[in-house]
């Protein structure tokens, strides 16, 4: 499965790769992105759509948070008050409804992505819902997503099913981490527990994205609400950084499959109704697909 990474070329820049009709954020956007290393953008999902993926969200956890399930896409930790087994996580959302598989396809979403990765994006990575249970919802304690990029960061996008706050365990960043990074963890945990020194709260509506990137601190802490609080998260890198991570082209076309199908579902779906779809177009001709409405995709590609 893996290449060998020699003459794998830099990132494409952005600015020759995006053009500017299309781009999913502003410049000033962009440049926030880049210093803070994340980026709250409002308002992205209609609220039609969130009330059907709340509906999904609802249906794919109701069983699931009460019987634990034996499938290595539900993730559970033990509540330390009542020793249950709590779900906090659900991976693979793209197969588990038509919604969720929409979601993936949504242009805007896809264009924020080109805008912060390049036009050799490839999204949907680790396409997951963490979820906080009602009553004891588990903290993602402090941490950086475990990438350790080689050519350019990935960036992850939470996309709200659930307005966020204080009252439901709302995301925590510092900004700058993703940059300035002489910092202990361990150290600043033991002093501080959550509150840590120059972290601020990202409140947020149904229907917001908050992207970070993969470098930045961000967590979100325990909850005794009984407010849902559910973010559904995928990762974008670009192919350049995919192939020195030692990912061949053959990972790359069934990703780009799964992308291509999620974007001609919602195209035909009443959730893409009046939108331009993206248009997938990467440098790569080794990582472009043809997806026929009738071919089976595999839409759990693991890897990457
Ligand atoms: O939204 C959150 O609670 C943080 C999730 C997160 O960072 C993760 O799953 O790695």
């Amino acid at each position: 499965m893996n290449t060998t990474t020699t003459n794998i070329p830099k990132a494409a820049t952005r600015d020759s790769l995006i053009p500017s009709e299309q781009n999913g954020l502003t410049r000033e956007q962009i440049a926030s992105f880049e210093e803070n290393g994340f980026l709250h953008v409002p308002g992205v999902i209609a609220p039609e759509e969130v009330a059907i993926l709340q509906n999904d969200a609802a249906k794919i956890t109701e069983i699931a948070a009460n019987d634990q399930i034996t499938n290595p896409d539900y993730f559970y930790t033990r509540n330390p008050h009542t020793s249950k087994m709590t779900l906090y996580r659900v991976g693979y959302m793209q197969a588990k409804t038509e919604a969720f598989l929409h979601l993936l396809g949504h242009p805007r979403i896809l264009r924020i992505a080109e805008a912060l990765q390049g036009r050799n994006v490839l999204c949907g990575g680790g396409f997951s819902m963490v979820t906080k249970a009602k009553g004891w919802g588990a903290a993602i304690p402090w941490h950086v997503d475990p990438a350790l990029c080689k050519v350019r960061n990935g960036i992850n996008i939470g996309i709200y099913l659930d307005d966020a706050d204080e009252s439901n365990g709302m995301l925590w960043v510092v900004p700058g981490s993703h940059v300035n990074k002489g910092y202990d963890l361990q150290e600043l945990i033991e002093q501080h527990g959550f509150r840590l020194p120059q972290a601020i709260p990202v409140p947020t509506k149904a229907g917001d994205l908050v992207i970070h990137s993969e470098d930045v601190l961000h967590g979100s802490p325990v909850t005794h609400s009984d407010k849902p609080r559910r973010v559904v998260y995928f990762g974008a890198r670009t192919i350049e950084e995919q192939l020195a991570r030692g990912m061949d082209f053959a990972w790359h076309r069934a990703m780009f499959r799964v992308v291509t199908r999620a974007i001609q579902r919602r195209a035909t779906a009443a959730v893409g109704k009046g939108e331009t779809p993206f248009e997938l177009n990467p440098t790569y001709p080794e990582c472009r697909v043809s997806v026929q409405p009738d071919d089976f995709i595999e839409l759990r590609v693991t890897g990457g």
